[in-house]
């Protein structure tokens, strides 16, 4: 009896040492590869450049910081209707929101803020104008680089939009009916 007891025992231990040494190793394991990792930094830097240009994966990353800007859309009758601003200006390739403010009241004081290619404002404002309401008055044009919401009075609307990579002068205007002779401007590219 007193020998089944030890046997016993000694089974025990055996198999508490074994844990013990097999923990004890697996520890080993894991401290090697925090030691040691085998990640090659220069293509780690690489492989981040991809997945940012990535747009798949661009709403997982931070994202970059953007150029941010408001326009303020004023007046309360067509014949006082204007942006506060002549010129807006963005770095080329840049990320931007434009927030676009409508400051007027009443109906129609009803606001976009469209960029087109320069000389394009009041050729899209007609098209937009044709397209109504349905299309929120923005035409299918390949010289619309980005259009915002309609603003009705006293909303804000947001226009995240990429610049062009190409520097130089970009129209900006109001395409709701009307409203182009009074809303527009330029848009540099730096
Ligand atoms: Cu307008």
């Amino acid at each position: 009896m007193l020998r089944k007891t030890f046997k016993l025992t000694s089974a025990a231990s055996m198999i508490i040492l074994a844990a013990l040494v097999s923990c004890g190793s697996e520890k080993e394991i894991n401290q090697t590869a925090e030691l040691k990792p085998e990640v090659d930094s220069t293509s780690l830097a690489g492989t981040l450049k991809q997945l940012q240009q990535d747009d798949s994966v661009k709403a997982v990353l931070p994202a970059p910081t953007k150029e941010a800007l408001m326009v303020y859309a004023r007046g309360n009758t067509l014949q006082d209707i204007s942006f506060d601003k002549d010129t807006i200006r963005f770095k080329a390739g840049s990320d931007a929101i434009i927030t676009l403010v409508n400051e007027g009241l009443d109906m129609p004081m009803i606001h976009n803020l469209v960029i087109t290619k320069k000389g394009m404002a009041k050729a899209v404002a007609l098209a937009g104008a044709k397209i109504g309401s349905p299309g929120n008055y923005i035409p299918k044009d390949s010289a619309v680089i980005a259009a915002s919401p309609l603003a009705l009075p006293g909303q804000r609307v947001k226009l995240e939009f990429k610049v062009p990579d190409k520097k130089g002068q970009y129209d900006f205007v109001c395409t709701y009916p009307e409203h182009y002779q009074k809303m527009h401007g330029m848009m540099l590219v730096e």
